[in-house]
């Protein structure tokens, strides 16, 4: 069944804006329809944030714990309908089910966190240095959030920012991913009807890229946005984090990844191989917390790389209905890029993991292959062994089915090469030895470190967030992301009936400083 969807400004459908529409399709079966878009444009955005900017003080009047009764409401809506969410995040980005309605289950345990936000949104009481006088800390919401984020989690990632931001008591203009705007239109009902929101507390846009930009950049200077979060490529990010700079607004940024795992010689080499296939492939590769690079010890690369290559090849891809360890690219957009990072592969380079590399067909055949590889866009895993510190397979973000391996001698240089395309987000170590843990997790970069576990799989109340190339330092998820959605307000209130200067009118007690005790 395919839907109808647009844009949606203070609860009203915004049919036609741009005249322009578009289809959304099933990767796993390009024949296959699952929306008709109606596509914004520019000035869709503009006035979405219109409609936010208005709703905004009436959403910031109902209380805190009222609100936090709309996400828990949310929640269990969230849940009635998990499956039919899973289904269709699994028809409109070819997701497998399981995962999919893991991602589902991330919305949910993201309501249940905020859910009781809704009773702390804690302020605090600080003594004053002067008598008769009272200190206080409030959070107060930013005002209207705008969030923009991509299709490879449609509906978990877009709810770290959503809910949280809800919460706090912001209107918000959300921009889904074009490839997944079935999903976007789904998850935005279920947010609306779930919460009983009022008319452009959420407002939809659905628009391309530079139509979304070009409406930001308007919006923001209208005054119309006081907090952009965005998930996406490191360089849309950067460019993101320029605009709202001009605007002296500091972005939530989440971006890219080229995530390593350091795999020593006290690995348990079968499970470091089961992380390495879950978070080098699931997703077809396309998590920002997808494995990038295995550093494998010189001493059991041979050994690793005889199992990695062996799990590789016998990993079931395809229909993502059935049981694949990875299905299609999202969109047949990325499928042109990852053609790309392809010819990254060089002559010293072994290439492993398949019966061949490239687009997976009929004539270019996957053993272990479930469905009709010409119905979708898929692709085969590819291992490349062999990588040098300055190719570009090493140094950037491939997005795709594609894990580097390289090797290392001593622990501190598995750290410096960790570190060196300069993104951190996720990373991972297996190691049976607490100091090999330690010395990791101070000299890596990334945001989050895993100890004998993959690079994917963060769990929704952590800190989630990357530096360098990977974000600004900013972090979703638990009690960290609400210093993204809200703004400390401090006041301070004196009852003595006089003027008292703060430095200045300050009682001095008076220390004895060359007191000692006697021998
Ligand atoms: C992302 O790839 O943008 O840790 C988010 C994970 C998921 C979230 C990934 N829980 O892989």
């Amino acid at each position: 069944m395919s839907r109808n969807v647009a844009s949606i400004i203070a609860g009203t459908p915004a049919e036609g804006a741009t005249g322009v529409r578009i289809t959304s399709t099933n990767p796993a079966r390009t024949s296959e329809i699952v929306a008709d878009v109606s596509l914004g444009d520019a000035s869709t955005f503009v006035a979405a944030a219109q409609a936010a900017r208005q709703a905004q003080p009436a959403w910031a009047d109902v209380p805190a714990p009222v609100r936090g009764r709309a996400i828990a409401h949310i929640g269990r809506v969230v849940e009635a309908n998990a499956e039919s969410l899973a289904r269709l995040v699994t028809r409109e980005i070819g997701k497998p089910y399981p995962e999919a309605l893991g991602e589902v289950r991330e919305i949910v345990d993201t309501c249940d966190f905020f859910l009781g936000e809704g009773r702390r949104l804690y302020g605090q009481t600080v003594p004053s240095e002067m008598p008769d006088k009272q200190l206080f800390t409030f959070r107060n919401p930013v005002g209207v959030v705008s969030v923009i984020t991509a299709g490879n989690f449609p509906v978990a990632v877009p709810s770290w920012y959503l809910i949280p931001a809800l919460l706090c008591g912001n209107a918000v203009v959300w921009k889904p991913a074009d490839y997944s705007p079935a999903c976007g239109a789904a998850l935005f009902d279920l947010l609306v009807h779930g919460g009983g929101l009022p008319d452009g507390v959420l407002n939809l846009v659905l628009a391309d890229g530079e139509a979304t930009f070009a409406g930001l950049e308007r919006a923001l200077e209208e005054g119309l946005v006081d907090k952009v979060g965005f998930t996406g490529s490191s360089a849309a990010g950067s460019r993101v984090g320029e605009l709202t700079g001009r605007h002296l607004q500091s972005a939530c940024l989440e971006l890219g990844g080229k995530n390593p795992m350091v795999v020593t010689p006290s690995a348990e080499l079968d499970l470091a191989v089961e992380a390495a296939l879950f978070s080098g492939f699931g997703t077809a590769g396309q998590r920002c917390t997808s494995l990038g690079t295995v550093i494998v010890h010189e001493g059991v690369h041979d050994d690793f790389i005889a199992r990695f290559d062996k799990a590789t090849r016998q990993a079931m891809i395809g229909d993502p209905f059935s049981d694949v360890v990875f299905g299609p690219m999202l969109d047949e957009k990325f499928a042109r890029r990852f053609e790309d990072f392809l010819g990254w592969i060089q002559p010293h380079h072994s290439v492993l993991g398949s019966t061949a590399t490239g687009r997976i067909s009929a004539a270019n055949p996957r053993g272990g292959f479930a469905g009709d590889p010409d119905a979708g866009i898929f692709y085969h895993p590819t291992i490349v062994d062999g990588v040098r510190e300055d190719d570009a397979i090493f140094l950037n973000e491939t997005f795709g089915p594609l894990v580097g391996v390289t090797t290392y001698r001593d622990l501190g240089e598995a750290i410096r090469l960790a570190n060196v395309p300069g993104y951190g987000l996720s990373s991972s170590i297996y190691t049976s030895g607490p100091a090999e843990v330690f010395a990791f997790r101070r000299g890596i970069s990334a945001g989050m470190v895993s100890v004998n576990n993959s690079t994917s799989g963060a769990e929704a109340h952590l800190p989630f967030g990357g530096n360098g190339k990977s974000g600004n330092g900013s972090r979703q998820s638990g009690m960290w992301v609400l210093d993204q959605f809200t703004r400390w307000q401090s006041m301070n209130w004196d009852y003595s009936g006089r003027l008292q200067k703060a430095q200045m009118d300050v009682t001095e007690l008076t220390p004895d400083e060359s007191f000692r005790l006697a021998d």
